[in-house]
């Protein structure tokens, strides 16, 4: 696949899933290296390798695994003095984030569920491979548990979240998204992924989330966040906002009704922010932390405090 396919892909959310859109956009940016002529001129290279960089991250604004992916990937690229040595370390690079992706949520998967008790109603919301990860690994424990997924309006991601559930023998009870509070009392506690974190510990993740949360809250049951650390948003230390995705009505209703509804708009924003004190604990490879410690992520994890931050600037 070239990196045009790739960012058409993840344009159209076939590629979807803040941790696979980062994989993916890396392994892309690798592969399209291989396919760049060797020119013996090292910041031509560096310069193709941005512009593609570019089209990756114009793709999907919210999951900031995407830039935090890409930058990792090309921080060391940028100063490389020779061609052969930025595409050796856009190689490593590239590879080892890929790598790491993929143990993190091995860990996370461990680590989460231990605080899955036996016997446990969990509810999930959306596609999380890191949550359901905690999930899968709970059952591979042999535990007792029971899940419910909600359908994730308009793109139905609870599909894919029921689909694996029931490959893997889980009962699930489906649910429509409205239907969440109602339910919230049959449930033990709440597991879903997220897209980004702030420095305040709040967490975007899919539409839907935020009033999960809300309604947890209510009912005292915990919420637990599964996020790589490529997850945390460092650039919100700057005061940046995550910016939230707001995909086509038609995605919500379809051309032919709305064409005879001239007084109604639709508003199709795909991702809320659920603020940190609905969210009991953040699971990330590094440990289960409370929501405020989202800074130390950002500096001991991504190493960019705000000093660091700041030197972009300059
Ligand atoms: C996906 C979504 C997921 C997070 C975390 O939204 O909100 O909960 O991305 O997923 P979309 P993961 O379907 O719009 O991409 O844990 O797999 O990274």
């Amino acid at each position: 696949m070239t990196l045009l396919q790739t960012a058409e892909q993840i344009q159209t959310m076939q590629i979807r899933g803040a941790g696979k859109i980062a994989r993916e956009a890396v392994s892309a940016l690798r592969d399209h290296a291989e396919t760049l002529p060797h020119t013996g001129d090292a910041s031509l290279f560096i310069r193709e390798m941005e512009h593609a960089a570019g089209i990756l991250l114009a793709t999907r604004p919210t999951a900031v695994s995407l830039p935090n992916a890409i930058q990792m990937v090309m921080r060391d690229v940028r100063t490389a003095r020779t061609e052969d040595a930025a595409r050796r370390i856009l190689r490593e690079k590239a590879d080892a984030f890929i790598w790491s992706s993929r143990t993190a949520i091995d860990r996370i998967a461990a680590m989460g569920a231990n605080h899955i008790p036996d016997g446990s109603v969990i509810m999930t919301h959306c596609n999380s491979k890191a949550a359901l990860g905690c999930i899968l690994e709970a059952k591979r424990q042999g535990k007792d548990i029971e899940v419910y997924a909600t359908e994730v309006r308009p793109w139905n991601q609870g599909r894919l979240t029921i689909k694996t559930l029931n490959d893997n023998e889980i009962p699930t009870t489906y649910i429509v998204d409205s239907a969440v509070r109602s339910m919230m009392k049959d449930v033990d506690l709440v597991i879903v992924g997220a897209d980004a974190i702030t420095v305040n510990g709040a967490v975007v993740n899919k539409i839907g989330t935020s009033q999960i949360a809300l309604c947890a809250s209510e009912a005292r049951k915990n919420v637990i966040v599964t996020a790589e650390t490529y997850k945390f948003a460092p650039r919100t230390i700057l005061g940046e906002l995550i910016q939230i995705e707001e995909r086509a009505q038609n995605e919500v209703l379809p051309d032919d009704i709305a064409a005879g509804l001239p007084y109604v708009r639709v508003k199709n924003p795909v991702f809320d922010v659920t603020p940190a004190e609905y969210i009991d604990m953040i699971i990330t490879e590094a440990g289960a932390l409370p929501p405020h410690l989202a800074y130390t992520i950002m500096r001991e994890y991504l190493g960019w405090g705000f000093d660091e931050l700041q030197n972009q600037f300059l």
